[in-house]
């Protein structure tokens, strides 16, 4: 219906709070008042990411990469929160609000009625014009992600008939109904009462009993994968449903074909051994929950557990109220609406590389960014994490002593490369004449420790942890939808962090284990040598796709000493990349990449791209500068006055098939990018 109007709430009421209960937090809130809007009144990082008129100072027009470089900082810098971080949208997925709706619905809550608008505007804005949603922002509508959606605003108060309703449910009829859905979808509806337990395929909490040894035990799997298992088999094995309301009923309607499975007696039977299944897999979500404070791995388990700790123990418990005070973290309020992100935010990630950009750059070292500088030192001194987690061995935890996570220290989760692209922001801004060591040796060098823990007999390094079972493990992958789950794989962006940040404090504390360092930044060497494609490319698994991983495996090779002029594969992966340059000057790759595993040629150069390709190139020390020249250029001409650069296309991607956006990266990699290029242009 054209004449429907999307609800919205007054976008200059919202402001952005950030460090409240934990270092780094940050959530939207509604000022409903005035008077509290007048004396809190919104800064530049909140009309930003609103889309609204940022006040910046007018800069002079650009003549070389590095003024270029600097602009864009400038107006980067306008973006960074009191705290010393620079706060930043991080969506794309769509399967993440209905499991929050859902899950606060069943548990009789709400959103604010300012946060239920927005989510509903955000989710009418990202309709694709075929009328539903795909797996995220960037993909054709699926039947997981126009069903799960259209049900999760219908509980948010929209009628049936209101707006583009009535169409999306003939959609969903015509795309076959619910029986297409994945296990997770399903298992949230029948959460809801609105499909039938009986139709989900099972979910044995009995998989957790297991002794260690078993080739398949849980605590093998991935760990997102495991940290969503584990609640979801609790919710099937107790048969959790939520109150039979009137709009369940007629959602009961729309998805009432389900297929029912064969009944497996032993599996559902009350046998002695099911509780014992049910009341372990409640002990280790609850040692996630008191690790994480509430906020668990990430947005799927935070909802899944919510729902675990309700239905165990109460509205006035103190784990569900816990629970309930953790679900701002993970809402982003942006120019379309309020969504849910993919993780609490990517506060490390992002400053990590603003940091290291800023230092090679040259930008660091010019007095007006001093204080920018400073205050990222300090964020990041905060937000090392100094213990390891409280319940570490008995939730299966990787160490964390010294480690530095991808968000907030709260979420207590390593990344091997979250770790290293930390430590090695920090060893920068360190070196710094007007900074002090915020950091010391001793913490440094637990960051090493647990850096030393990560690799892999490969040489590589995985995600979250080691790699702890086989990749035949990949046959029980029941997420459908996502490829490549099942364990911990190896990475050559996550390995080249790792070798990059131990190459690079062996040059600040040279004695400390100088061997085991040696050894490991070889063996990663070795890897990254083993995971080049005969093309010439690597494959990128959390950025869109051979130009993102090529970037960081050139680095690799750069510090192992293998450039253009001395090494065949360095001449190669040059080549796979100088051919795919525009007739712009720039390069871009769609998502595609990551699904098919061929590279997908975007139709429009994209400046983030561009950016890697330009630091890929400079760090093989490739020859010909007209290549980095024409590159700069596009990037330049793509700056606006003010020295921002707008949105273009998603940048990341995870689990092979869902994209993921990193807003940041069009600043930080932009500026990295010219600054380099400054350089390597006049040498
Ligand atoms: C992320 C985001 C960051 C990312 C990098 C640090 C960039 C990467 O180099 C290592 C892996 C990591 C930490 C990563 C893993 C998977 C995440 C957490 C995500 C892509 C963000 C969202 C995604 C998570 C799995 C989404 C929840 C969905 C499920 C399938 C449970």
């Amino acid at each position: 219906m054209s004449t429907y109007k999307v609800p919205s709430t007054d976008l200059t009421h919202w402001r952005l709070k950030v460090g409240e209960d934990s270092h780094g937090q940050q959530k939207w809130v509604y000022l409903r008042d005035e008077e509290e809007r007048k004396s809190w009144p919104q800064g530049n990082v909140e009309k930003y990411w609103l889309g609204l008129k940022v006040v910046v100072p007018e800069l002079e027009e650009p003549r070389t990469p590095l003024d270029a470089a600097r602009n864009g900082f400038r107006f980067y810098k306008e973006l960074q929160s009191e705290d010393g971080h620079f706060s930043t949208e991080y969506g794309g997925p769509l399967f993440l609000i209905p499991g929050l709706v859902i899950s606060l619905a069943v548990c009789g809550r709400s959103l604010t009625s300012e946060q239920s608008t927005e989510i509903k505007r955000y989710l009418l804005n990202k309709r694709r014009k075929e009328g539903g949603w795909g797996l995220h922002t960037a993909a054709p509508p699926t039947v997981y992600g126009t069903v799960m959606n259209y049900v999760a605003l219908r509980i948010l108060g929209m009628g049936p008939d209101e707006g583009p309703m009535t169409e999306i449910r003939a959609l969903i009829h015509k795309m076959g109904g619910a029986t297409g859905i994945p296990t997770w979808g399903k298992v949230w509806l029948s959460v809801l009462g609105a499909y039938d337990w009986d139709g989900v395929g099972s979910i044995p909490p009995e998989l957790w009993l297991l002794p260690d040894w078993v080739p398949f035990a849980p605590w093998r799997w991935w760990i997102h994968v495991r940290q969503t298992f584990t609640p979801m088999s609790y919710l099937y094995a107790t048969r959790f449903i939520g109150p039979f309301t009137p709009l369940v009923w007629s959602l009961r309607n729309l998805l009432a074909v389900y297929e029912k499975l064969p009944y497996i007696p032993y599996l559902s039977s009350s046998l002695p051994v099911r509780q014992l299944a049910i009341d372990r897999v409640y002990q280790l979500l609850v040692y996630e929950d008191e690790n994480t404070t509430y906020q668990t791995i990430g947005p799927v388990s935070k909802a899944f557990n919510m729902v675990c700790r309700y239905a165990r123990e109460g509205p006035e418990s103190e784990a569900f109220k816990g629970h309930l005070s953790r679900v701002d973290d993970f809402l982003w309020l942006s120019k379309d609406g309020l969504m849910m992100m993919g993780t609490n935010g990517s506060q490390l990630w992002d400053i990590a590389f603003t940091a290291q950009a800023a230092v090679e750059t040259g930008l660091a070292n010019e007095q007006e960014n001093e204080e920018s500088v400073k205050g990222m030192l300090d964020w990041l001194d905060k937000a090392q994490m100094r213990e390891n987690p409280k319940w570490y061995k008995e939730g299966y935890r990787h160490r964390t002593k010294g480690a530095w996570p991808f968000s907030t220290p709260e979420q207590s989760y390593v990344v091997s490369d979250c770790v290293s692209e930390g430590l090695k922001a920090v060893m920068a801004l360190q070196e710094l004449d007007y900074t002090s060591e915020a950091v010391d040796s001793d913490r440094m060098r637990d960051a090493v420790d647990t850096i030393l823990s990560m690799q892999n007999p490969s040489g590589g390094f995985a995600s979250y942890e080691l790699q702890r079972g086989s990749k035949k493990l990949e046959w029980l992958n029941a997420a459908e939808v996502f490829g490549n789950i099942m364990i911990d794989y190896e990475y050559p962006e996550c390995t080249t962090s790792a070798l990059s940040a131990l190459k690079h404090f062996s040059k600040l504390d040279p004695k400390y284990r100088a061997e085991d360092i040696e050894r490991t930044v070889n063996k990663a060497i070795e890897y990254i040598h083993d995971v080049q494609k005969p093309d010439g490319s690597w494959y990128g698994s959390w950025g869109i796709c051979f130009t993102y991983a090529t970037m960081f495996a050139l680095e690799s090779l750069s510090i192992a000493g293998e450039t253009w002029a001395k090494s065949e594969r360095v001449k190669l992966a040059c080549d796979f990349l100088v051919q795919r340059q525009m007739s712009d000057g720039g390069w871009g790759e769609t998502y595609m990449s990551c699904v098919t595993g061929e590279y997908a040629q975007h139709e429009n150069s994209q400046v983030v791209q561009t950016s890697w390709a330009v630091l890929a190139l400079i760090y093989a020390q490739y020859p010909d500068k007209s290549v980095v020249d024409r590159a700069a250029k596009l990037i330049m001409s793509r700056q606006k006055k003010d020295g921002r650069w707008e949105q273009e296309d998603t940048e990341g991607i995870f689990n092979k098939n869902c994209a993921i956006d990193y807003p940041a990266f069009k600043f930080i990699f932009c500026i990295w990018a010219l600054g380099r290029a400054d350089k390597y242009l006049r040498s």
